[in-house]
């Protein structure tokens, strides 16, 4: 049976993800600060469910996460990179300097530090295959999108350049970058809590959802061996990338 280790599983996409994999047979690792969505979800799939409690901002905690994993969970062939967050919408030079802070640590420090502590154990292995969670925000700007776009270009090319080491290993690596997703916390984190601006985001939309992401992920972890999924781009139909914009209304 593999071990898949899946962070940020107590909602949106990593459950969606962990639900899609214990279909499949998978053992799975799963992580996130909130220990009791984490038990409800492990009751809920009934596989074999190892749960961390843990901030992934927290190194020493993460470390001795992946140092004491019990023996059956502790040869993961599947790491999923998903824990991760956007804060404010707000133009760079009105944004929370703490809000930054934590996008930069979460969606960029934790997920190299988790990647580093696990891609050893596949080299040796032979075998493994990582698997970030991206967003069209690293790969196109919108106003707002400033740090939150910019931590997930670097999720993009630090995927690429994992691969350019790991591919002689036989470790495969592949970059999923979702547009406008529901279903998930995504816009009430976002949002400090205020569910009525969160719930604007979607209005007149039919975004992606949970399951449309545990698809893509799903498919791409079941190719044969010699088969790398280098990225894929979604986006719900109703969204799509906008013209590069001129402002010709003011004087500089
Ligand atoms: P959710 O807010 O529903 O899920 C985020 C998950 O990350 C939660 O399980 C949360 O767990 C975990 N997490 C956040 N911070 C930490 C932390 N410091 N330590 C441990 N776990 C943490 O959002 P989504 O499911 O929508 O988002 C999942 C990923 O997808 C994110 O990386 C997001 O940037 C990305 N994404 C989302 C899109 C969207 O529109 N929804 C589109 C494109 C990408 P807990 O709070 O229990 O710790
Ligand atoms: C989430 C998608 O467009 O809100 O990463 O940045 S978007």
């Amino acid at each position: 049976m593999k071990t898949a280790f899946i962070t940020g599983a107590s909602s949106g996409f990593g459950a969606a993800i962990a639900e899609k994999f214990a279909l499949g047979g998978f053992r799975l690792v799963l992580l996130a600060r909130r220990t009791d969505r984490l038990q409800a979800l492990a009751k809920k799939i009934g596989t074999d469910c190892h749960l961390i409690s843990c901030d992934v901002r927290d190194g020493e905690r993460l470390r001795e996460a992946v140092a004491t994993l019990p023996p059956d969970f502790s040869q993961i062939e599947i790491l999923i990179n998903n824990a991760g967050l956007a804060l404010g919408l707000e133009p760079a030079h009105q944004t929370l300097w703490a809000d930054w802070q934590q996008m930069i640590e979460t969606n960029c420090t934790a997920v190299a530090h988790l990647t580093r502590l696990i891609a050893p154990g596949m080299v040796a292995r032979r075998r493994g295959h990582i698997v970030m969670i991206g967003s069209v925000a690293g790969n196109y700007a919108y106003p707002g999108g400033n740090v939150y776009g910019a931590t997930k270009a670097f999720v993009g090319q630090f995927s690429q350049n994992l691969r350019a080491d790991l591919s002689q290993h036989g470790i495969r690596v592949t970059y999923i970058a979702p547009g406008l997703s529901g279903g998930s916390e995504f816009s009430e984190v976002r949002f400090h809590g205020d569910a009525e601006k969160a719930a604007a985001v979607y209005v007149g939309t039919e975004p992606l959802l949970p399951a449309d992401i545990a698809e893509c992920v799903d498919w791409a972890v079941r190719q044969p061996a010699h088969v790398n999924i280098n990225s894929i781009e979604l986006m719900p139909t109703c969204q799509a990338s906008g013209p590069l914009a001129v402002n010709r209304s003011q004087k500089v």
